[in-house]
């Protein structure tokens, strides 16, 4: 009776060990907070804005508060050969999961098949991509063509159907889906206004620098002059815009009214002075939530596949009372 006791004993002792050992080291293992260690690569877009340090500082938190979750970071720099390669490479370290910010909405399907093939579940997170659906396990993020709507809202809102309303557009990056349904939520919105025009529009790539360069030129353009509102992608442009503006002799905030999206907390400072009129927030805390997802993947649970962040609109009389709330 003992010996086959012991026997059975040994033979699930032998049976479990080669069970987990078809599972790849980290699923192995369980941490001290009882959960599954997970080694989770996140591919990020770059450090262009305020917005993007706010994702990244989130992101690299999700250690401290999941002790069993190893975060491995590249920041591709604006580059999407940079994102592929970095994919590339949690793939070949054979990560738990892979977390991609994609620069760009196109060009993916190739990286995110070979993903598909090695069995590492994808969450795209922030910027989404165009590829078919059943190439990545959930997408975490705001909705940018309801943001764009947002933006159109304000001005609207200010404009109404007659005052005449020139705007200067300043575009984020070209291709990439913050920018592409931005433009398109807003240029939708303000279609049946006949007093509500983009006389102006380019791409200051999401950065403050460019978009200080890009508005300088709209106001020495033979349009300059009648510019009335500036519409930014974001609000790191928007900032830069504002220089610009004041360094032209005009007011911003009242010669020029101005929206922007994010939220950061350079812009509400520079709404709390009166010189911009509307924020639309997005979302950049992320971290949270993609820990909880990939856990949920990991162990099998059922996730939802479109998360949309939670986001609120801000106008000029608000900004003071907001401003000590803001996180990023
Ligand atoms: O608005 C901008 C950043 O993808 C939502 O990227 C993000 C955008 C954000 O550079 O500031």
């Amino acid at each position: 009776m003992k010996g086959k006791k012991l026997i059975s004993v040994i033979a699930s002792v032998l049976l479990v060990g080669a069970m987990f050992a078809g599972c790849g080291s980290s699923k192995t293992a369980t941490a001290s907070n009882g959960k599954k260690k997970i080694v989770l690569g996140f591919a990020q877009v770059g450090a262009e804005s305020g917005w993007r340090t706010a994702e990244t500082n989130s992101i690299k938190e999700i250690p401290k508060n999941h002790p069993n979750i190893t975060l491995k970071f590249s920041d591709a720099q604006q580059k999407q050969e940079n994102q592929i390669k970095a994919i590339r490479s949690f793939i070949a370290q054979k990560v738990d999961v892979i977390a991609i910010d994609p620069v760009v909405e196109t060009g993916w399907d190739t990286v995110l098949k070979e993903a598909k093939d090695a069995k590492i579940p994808v969450i795209i997170v922030d910027r989404s991509v165009n590829s078919d659906q059943s190439l990545y396990k959930a997408f975490l993020g705001s909705n940018m063509e309801a943001e764009g709507k947002r933006a159109a809202k304000i001005v609207i809102d200010h404009f109404g159907k007659d005052k005449p309303c020139n705007i200067a557009e300043i575009q984020g990056t070209v291709g990439s889906s913050a920018a592409v349904g931005r433009q398109k939520g807003f240029n939708e919105a303000i279609k049946d206004y006949s007093n509500i025009k983009i006389v102006k529009s380019e791409s200051g790539d999401f950065l403050r620098a460019k978009g200080k360069e890009v508005m300088e030129a709209f106001l020495k353009s033979s349009e300059g002059s009648k510019i009335n509102c500036l519409w930014s992608h974001n609000d790191d442009m928007g900032v830069g815009a504002i220089q610009a503006i004041k360094e032209a002799g005009k007011k911003p905030g009242s010669d020029i009214f101005i929206v922007s999206v994010d939220g950061i907390k350079d812009m509400f400072k520079l709404m709390s002075q009166g010189e911009s009129n509307g924020i639309v927030e997005c979302n950049p805390l992320l971290g949270p939530q993609l820990a909880d997802t990939a856990e949920a993947i990991v162990e099998g649970k059922s996730i939802q596949k479109f998360v949309e962040s939670n986001e609120k609109d801000y106008l000029q009389d608000q900004a003071a009372a907001e401003l000590p709330n803001r996180k990023y």
